[in-house]
């Protein structure tokens, strides 16, 4: 089976109207949209994401802004689809994230950097089981993968 990454679309992104630009960038890159919730994430819950920077100084305010207004939690199917998002994310703070990227195109700022990706594919494992159970991920063929995924060999 293709990998599988966990994106949030993250508050900031929502309250800015970004999200749908952010997500036709993941579906025209080809990657596979295969579950989706739209849901305040609990305070708990964001902890629980971050838990890899608990203890560092922005940890309060990094679970805070994630829980603080409602958020489009997704999962996307592609070979070598972690590393794919985390290249069109752009690096963490969008004053340094490259123009082209998510983050260099729309972010300015330090924490509101508008998406999450998984880091790996043991984080995205890990990541996506916070938010979704095996029966709410849809697998299913998308009609023109030949075209989308065609090797020359
Ligand atoms: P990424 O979101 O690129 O995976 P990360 O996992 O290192 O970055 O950090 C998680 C989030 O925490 C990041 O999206 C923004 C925030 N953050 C990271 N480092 C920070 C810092 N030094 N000051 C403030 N916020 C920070
Ligand atoms: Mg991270």
């Amino acid at each position: 089976m293709a990998e599988r990454t966990l994106i949030i679309i993250k508050p900031d992104a929502i309250q800015r109207h970004l999200a749908g630009r952010i997500i036709a960038r993941f579906e025209k890159k080809g990657l596979k949209l295969v579950a989706a919730k739209f849901i305040q994430i609990s305070e708990d819950l964001a902890r629980r994401l971050y838990a890899v920077h608990r203890g560092k100084p922005f940890y309060e305010g990094l679970t805070k802004y994630l829980s603080s207004a409602p958020a489009l939690v997704t999962v996307w199917e592609a070979d070598g689809v972690v590393e794919i998002a985390r290249k069109m994310m752009g690096a963490t703070f969008g004053y340094e994230a490259q123009p082209g990227t998510i983050r260099g195109d729309f972010s300015s700022s330090r924490g509101y950097n508008l998406v999450h990706g998984s880091d790996s594919l043991k984080s995205a494992e890990h990541e996506i089981k916070l938010f979704f159970g095996p029966d709410e991920i849809i697998g299913y063929d998308v009609a023109d993968a030949p075209w989308l995924y065609g090797k020359n060999d």
